[in-house]
């Protein structure tokens, strides 16, 4: 009877979700979304949990976002998941961080094969431990040829350092002179930075309140549409992404009026 009762209560949530997400589908999706995933840890505290269930919880919420992003026809979802300052915090934390990768990959890689997602990864990989490495080399092998929403981790990734090292290969054509410092492009720079195949974000979300880049992509988001939100990553559901991209579609329907005045 209490079923029966509450039945129309938990079904009528999802109801909404998948009329939203038709209504979604029927304007201007973003190609690329890039995420901030933040307050993992603030969301373990709150239920005086270790930190690192809060990550633990904050993988779960990638695949959820992932699944969501592919049905929506989103073409790269760039996530934040381990900066090159994330090293500083304690031992136990960055150790239990890198095999976050692995139990990702060890749960989910079946169903992201099957969902023609291809997993990409961006950041500094050689100072990432080798059973990393490895299982982040093994799920990109294994979706290489998916042509679904490429899935692109950010790993031990750093923006400035992703801009200096653009910078020291094109310095280093200039000295060999393949090319002069007056026809150095903003192109040529792009496609020196580890996005090169990628297109701009249009949409970044960072979560948790908190309100600037932290290093992240700052080439990159240049023409980006931003998007920060109270939730927690751990909290951030379906129903949160559609928010950010019923806001997106709204800004970018505003934008296209005023270009014609
Ligand atoms: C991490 C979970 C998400 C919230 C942010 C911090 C914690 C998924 C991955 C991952 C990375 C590469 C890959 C497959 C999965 C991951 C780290 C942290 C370091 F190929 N979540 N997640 N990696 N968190």
């Amino acid at each position: 009877m209490l079923n029966k009762l509450f039945r129309r209560n938990t079904e009528r949530p999802n109801l909404m979700l998948a009329e939203r997400i038709s209504l979604v589908k029927n304007e201007m999706i973003p190609t690329h979304i890039a995420i901030i995933m933040d307050g993992n840890g603030r969301w373990a505290k709150k239920r005086a949990l270790p930190r690192v269930a809060g990550h633990h919880e904050g993988m779960k919420t990638v695949r959820k976002i992932t699944r969501l992003a592919n049905d929506l026809g989103v073409k790269a979802l760039t996530v934040y998941a381990f900066s090159t300052e994330n090293w500083k915090r304690p031992k136990m934390e960055v150790d239990f961080l890198m095999r976050l990768p692995e139990e990702f990959l060890g749960t989910y890689l079946p169903e992201l094969i099957e969902q023609n997602v291809r997993v990409e990864m961006m950041g500094e990989i050689d100072s990432i431990p080798p059973h990393t490495h490895a299982a982040v080399n093994k799920a990109m092998l294994a979706t290489k040829d998916n042509t679904g929403l490429v899935l692109n981790f950010a790993l031990n990734y750093g923006s400035r350092s992703e801009i200096t090292k653009a910078t020291q290969s094109l310095a280093e054509q200039v000295k060999q002179g393949k090319l002069l410092p007056s026809e150095i492009t903003e192109e040529m720079l792009s496609q020196h930075l580890m996005t090169c195949s990628l297109p701009e974000p249009d949409l970044l979300i960072r979560t948790s309140g908190e309100v600037r880049l932290s290093n992240f992509m700052l080439w990159q988001l240049a023409y980006t549409e931003f998007w920060f939100t109270d939730t927690l990553w751990p909290d951030f559901d379906e129903s949160c992404l559609l928010d950010a991209v019923e806001s997106y579609q709204k800004r970018n329907r505003r934008y296209g009026g005023l270009k014609g005045e």
